[in-house]
């Protein structure tokens, strides 16, 4: 949204405010005035006008303008209805120069996880991929995807589901041991070593979706499923972005506040890294995000991988 829009957006939410008095406030056209209020009409704000002057009656339930409006984060956000994948689009704005863009969708039709897996992602979800060009060398990239990691869990205990998170990027619903899983987060960038150019967060998050639309072998749940009725989309959304945004500028705090949510702590795991199988106890979490692993005989620290949660001995 362009910051004149956004100014006339807060001169309505003060209203009852008239045209001309507007126009003088913003110093702009009544003409301009005008554009600028049907603009907001077509995006779902509900403008009320009578003798006093216009006023915002009603915020639309979701979508960019939505969720711009009040945030407390300085992002764009880009919204489509239905989109292949938030963090391809957020890719091509990153070859176009943007920064601190968030792509939000409430559909993709090739969502995509790590090692080339699928994400499902029907309508009713919170699908979307923050662009930012942060000044740390790319080896602390991991510590961003902490950070989402501990934004999403944080956001999900705010709405009254009781989440945690698995190393590195899995929040999870947890009872009996059973793992539900509610979020995925999927982090990509390029730069040099000493200096990442862009990264792309992306955020997965099942809120308003049925389990039954999910892949089982994954184990879903959702929001809505937790809760038994759906969350505000908008606010959960917005909630998102502010948590994220305060610890994107404290990466080491992010990586504390996780080891807070972390339910792989003093659990014994089975880690598939790149390098191979690492069996033991997981016994830390180290900045910027690797997984230190007792196998017994040595303490192993691993950066990346797929990790499972084993029962214990
Ligand atoms: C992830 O991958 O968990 C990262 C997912 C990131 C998705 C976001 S949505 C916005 C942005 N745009 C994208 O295109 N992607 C990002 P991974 O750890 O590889 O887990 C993938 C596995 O989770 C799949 O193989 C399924 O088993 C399972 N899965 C797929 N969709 C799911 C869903 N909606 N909820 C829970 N599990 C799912």
């Amino acid at each position: 949204m362009n910051e004149t829009r956004h100014r006339v957006l807060d001169a309505l939410s003060d209203g009852p405010v008239s045209g001309p008095e507007l126009a003088e406030e913003l110093d702009i056209s009544r003409s301009a005035v005008w554009k600028h209020v049907e603009a907001l009409r077509e995006a779902g704000f509900d403008i009320a006008s009578d003798d006093a002057g216009y006023s915002l009656a009603a915020v639309p339930e979701f979508g960019g303008e939505a969720v711009e409006y009040g945030l407390d984060a300085p992002f764009e956000v880009e919204y489509h209805d239905s989109i292949p994948s938030t963090n391809a689009r957020a890719r091509d704005l990153a070859a176009a120069g943007a920064e601190d863009v968030v792509v939000l969708a409430d559909e993709q039709t090739g969502g995509r996880g790590r090692l080339d897996r699928e994400w499902s992602s029907p309508s009713g979800g919170v699908w979307l991929s923050i662009l930012f060009r942060p000044d740390v060398p790319m080896a602390q990239a991991p510590a961003f995807t902490l950070a989402a990691s501990v934004a999403a869990a944080r956001a999900a205990r705010e709405v009254g589901v009781d989440a945690g998170i698995k190393w590195p990027n899995d929040v999870l619903v947890e009872s009996d041991g059973d793992e539900r899983k509610l979020v995925g987060i999927l982090t990509e960038m390029e730069g040099e070593a000493d200096r990442a150019s862009w990264i792309i967060v992306g955020i997965g998050v099942n809120a308003n979706v049925d389990p039954e639309d999910l892949p089982a072998e994954a184990n879903p749940t959702s929001l809505s499923a937790e809760l038994g009725d759906p969350v505000d989309r908008r606010v959960f959304t917005q909630r998102l972005l502010e948590l994220f945004e305060e610890l994107r500028r404290d990466p080491e705090t992010a990586v504390a506040e996780w080891r807070e949510y972390a339910t792989t702590l003093g659990k014994r795991v089975r880690v598939e890294t790149p390098d191979g199988v690492v069996e033991g106890e997981a016994v830390a979490v180290e900045f910027p995000g690797g997984l230190v692993v007792d196998t017994g005989d040595e303490r192993v620290t691993v950066s990346a991988g797929d990790c499972d949660h084993l029962r214990p001995l």
